[in-house]
């Protein structure tokens, strides 16, 4: 069997989508989410002017040696853009190879670990108040896992929280808004709001939280610690991790668990965190951190130092990406928790998709291959918009994480 045919979809059925699709000389086609937020278009350009023209005439079936020659033949190794590109050829090399099979997809990982893959939903109010009735309406709809997110008082916005109450979407159009942002406020604000959840729904309802890159490692350490007696099933992102090491100094600190990952793309931007056991779950996804094939070495690498998965899943990533990420979830013996945020209507149509919702639960389907496909006419109904994440300050003017 030989790729035939390559090319890259970009699409906005309210936010950017950027898809990849391989055909083959047998008919069979497969597709792989390739959306980096806010830098879509360096992507899809890196896909159509260097990597897709070098799969024309190779066989789909050499997915190592093609994610190989993708990596180690280019000389520039791991980016954000890069892995990203390699991702969406990767996840469609294995949707082409699952469907000739004629399996699902985790069939060909090893087949099922678990039954169903636990998924937290995202629970966000302008105050403790609104957080706490977003619990309730989350509760309602089945979950057993909530990340629970709160407005700041004195501060105007914050990441997470949508200030319509609408479902929360961080990327603008136009020129990236700017937010202010401050520490102080923020840590003495949020052990009230995990004090109030537990008082308001027991002990039994795990409960997460984001702290989005925000804090240095002994400001998180005070956070993990005061946050002990509310017992959360992680508490995400507390610092920035290009100095793994930095997760040491939080460790010291607090036993709550620790979580880090969505904005990695490589094994080697986690292997000191995992290899000495300073964080608890490890959130790298399927699009952004190389396909299948690497998020796999990722997450089997980390089930030797009980270190468990905790995928992105956020809006941002496509459906296309959920749904592989759900067969990589109900593969692995080192299955954490997955993030799920459903995707507005007019995606689910652009990307008709195998995968269901259930009581707390997303089940990824039976469909042969990854179970994700797109509607190319409609999307091309929905042209790319630029837009932007924020950009953080602090209350002085100082330029902060995002
Ligand atoms: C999450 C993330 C998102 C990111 C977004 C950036 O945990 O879901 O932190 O909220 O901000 O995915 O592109
Ligand atoms: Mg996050």
């Amino acid at each position: 069997m030989k790729i035939v045919s390559t090319r890259t979809i970009v699409t906005c059925p309210g936010r950017n989508f950027v898809t990849v699709k391989l055909e083959t000389d047998e008919g069979v086609w497969g597709i792989g989410d390739a959306t980096l937020n806010g830098r879509e278009l360096a992507v899809a350009t890196m896909l159509d002017e260097h990597v897709l023209p070098c799969l024309i005439g190779r066989d789909p079936g050499n997915i190592e040696d093609i994610w190989q020659y993708l990596y180690r033949g280019v000389y520039w190794r791991r980016g954000a853009v890069n892995m990203t590109a390699i991702a969406a050829v990767d996840t469609a090399l294995w949707d082409i190879k699952a469907k000739c099979a004629g399996m699902p997809l985790y069939q060909l990982l090893g087949g099922k670990s678990r039954e169903r893959v636990l998924v937290y939903g995202h629970a966000n109010g302008r105050d403790i108040s609104e957080t706490v009735e977003e619990v309730a309406r989350y509760q309602d709809m089945g979950y057993q896992a909530i990340r629970a997110q709160t407005g700041v008082p004195g501060l105007e916005s914050t990441y997470g929280v949508s200030n319509s109450r609408t479902s929360y979407e961080p990327a603008d159009a136009g020129l990236p808004s700017e937010h202010v942002w401050s520490s102080e406020r923020y840590l003495n604000h949020v052990p009230r709001l995990f004090e109030r959840l537990r008082s308001e729904f027991g002990d039994e309802l795990h409960l997460l939280h984001d702290v989005h890159h925000r804090l240095s490692p002994i400001e998180a350490g005070r956070l993990g610690k005061a946050l002990e007696p509310f017992h959360l099933f992680w508490l995400e992102d507390a610092v920035a991790a290009e100095n793994q090491a930095a997760f040491r100094l939080i460790r010291e600190h607090t036993t709550t668990p620790l979580a880090v990952g969505e904005v990695f793309n490589s094994i080697w931007d986690c292997k000191e965190l995992i290899e000495q056991q300073l964080v608890d779950y490890i959130r790298a996804s399927v699009v952004h951190a190389g396909g299948i094939s690497h998020l796999k070495r990722i997450f089997d690498f980390a089930s030797l130092y009980h270190v468990r998965s905790g995928s992105h899943g956020a809006t941002d990533l496509s459906p296309v990406c959920m749904g592989a990420a759900l067969h990589l979830d109900i593969a692995i013996p080192n299955f954490g928790i997955q993030e799920y945020m459903p995707h507005n209507e007019q995606t689910d149509d652009v990307f008709p998709h195998a995968y269901s919702f259930v009581n707390g639960h997303l089940f990824p389907g039976e469909t042969a291959g990854h179970g994700v496909d797109i509607d190319e006419k409609l999307a091309a109904k929905f042209p790319y918009k630029r837009a932007y994440l924020p950009i953080s300050r602090l209350t002085d003017g100082t330029l902060c994480n995002w």
